[in-house]
């Protein structure tokens, strides 16, 4: 029997999306092509430097140097190894906000640094004086969020450079998520607003390309250079990615989406997503849950444990926070239809719960 993938009309908890037609084109075109032998395949390779020109004009990052990962993870456990290998310390670590991704917990394991986790205030986002705190002359690099995976919340970049700066480390910006939509907000997020050394920014998000397609970006190319080994076999002589073959699809669908959707595509994309999640916050505050406000298209709510898993039972996708709070990504496929229906069988089994049970006497 063929399996056919699910459809996306009841997923809510996903921060990847249906890829723009363009960029789903492009990632059948370019599947049998591999930009990790960049003398065997001159043509993706071409594209890769495409793709990266495009991500730097969307960060702000006027000589943009960086590659397409296979993530975020990749991404974040590079930014991390470059930290590593410009620190002068034997025993370096990395200072992070407790709404970093798990993956700086794999880099750290991978890369033998050490992660100190600090608090968030009460807003979700780093804690300046925890960060503070925390950096010391062992510290190669200070990592901030630009769109939180729980709540979407965005770290102060431009504080968080300075402070990085005191003590001599690097800054990593975590835009994974958050840097297609953040272009259209008045947050200060990227290199042209803040000392950014290097940043994740994936086009498989809100980007619209296909799986899998990251994107690592790095202020200066001698940053990429930390990264390279040689390849004596190879017609190039040097690799600075992760992975060694790599997916043509990737890096193909990540210049299709974005020829196709910057800047008026996102930003339209954005308005609609950002529309959507307001309105679910409002649905939810109003029928009594604590919501966690949608700086970007991203609601969290306080919906009790038995309500998330009676709508999963009903086919919802849904995933929770750290704290057990409903999140719902309003991606690009998640339509206010959808949301209207969501909201629909939250009503229909709210109204069960508070019929009372018939007793037997
Ligand atoms: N940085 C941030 C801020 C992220 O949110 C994520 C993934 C990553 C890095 C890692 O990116 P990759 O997964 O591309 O390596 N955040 C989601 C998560 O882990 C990813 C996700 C995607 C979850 C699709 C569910 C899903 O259906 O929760």
């Amino acid at each position: 029997m063929q399996i056919e993938p699910q459809a996306f009309d009841r997923v809510l908890s996903s921060m990847c999306t249906e890829p723009h037609p363009a960029a789903r084109d492009a990632a059948e075109r370019f599947l049998a092509t591999n930009p990790g032998d960049p003398g065997t395949y001159p043509n993706v390779s071409a594209l890769e430097d495409d793709a990266i020109a495009l991500l730097g004009e969307i960060a702000g990052l006027d000589d943009p140097a960086g590659y397409v990962t296979s993530g975020g993870t990749e991404a974040n456990i590079q930014a991390v190894r470059i930290a590593r290998e410009r620190t002068d310390s034997r025993t370096p670590n990395v200072v992070m906000p407790e709404s970093g991704h798990f993956s700086f917990q794999k880099a750290a394991d991978l890369l033998g640094v050490e992660l100190r986790i600090v608090p968030t205030d009460d807003r979700h986002r780093a804690d300046l004086e925890a960060v503070r705190a925390s950096v010391d002359e062992d510290t190669a690099l200070v990592v901030g969020v630009a769109g939180t995976t729980e709540y979407g919340r965005v770290d102060p970049i431009p504080a968080l450079g300075e402070i990085a700066q005191s003590a001599d480390a690097m800054l990593h910006v975590d835009a994974a998520w958050g840097g297609f939509v953040l272009p259209f907000t008045d947050y200060e997020w990227h290199f042209g607003h803040a000392a950014v050394d290097t940043m994740t920014i994936d086009p498989h998000k809100m980007g619209q390309a296909a799986v899998p397609s990251g994107g690592l970006l790095v202020r200066s190319p001698e940053l990429l250079d930390e990264l390279a080994v040689d390849t004596p076999y190879l017609e190039s002589t040097s690799q600075a990615t992760l992975t060694g073959t790599r997916s043509g699809a990737g890096v193909a669908s990540a210049v299709a989406a974005m020829e196709a959707l910057w800047p008026a595509g996102y930003r339209s994309q954005y308005v609609r997503s950002q529309n959507n999640a307001e309105w679910l916050a409002d649905a939810l505050e109003k029928r009594g849950y604590r919501v966690a406000d949608p700086t970007l298209p991203l609601v969290a709510a306080d919906v009790p444990r038995s309500t998330f898993d009676a709508l999963r039972a009903k086919g919802w996708r849904i995933s929770r926070t750290a704290t057990g709070e409903l999140r719902v990504v309003c991606m690009p496929h998640v339509t206010r239809e959808m949301l209207a229906s969501f909201i629909g069988d939250l009503d229909r089994l709210e109204v069960r719960a508070s019929v009372p049970v018939a007793s037997d006497d």
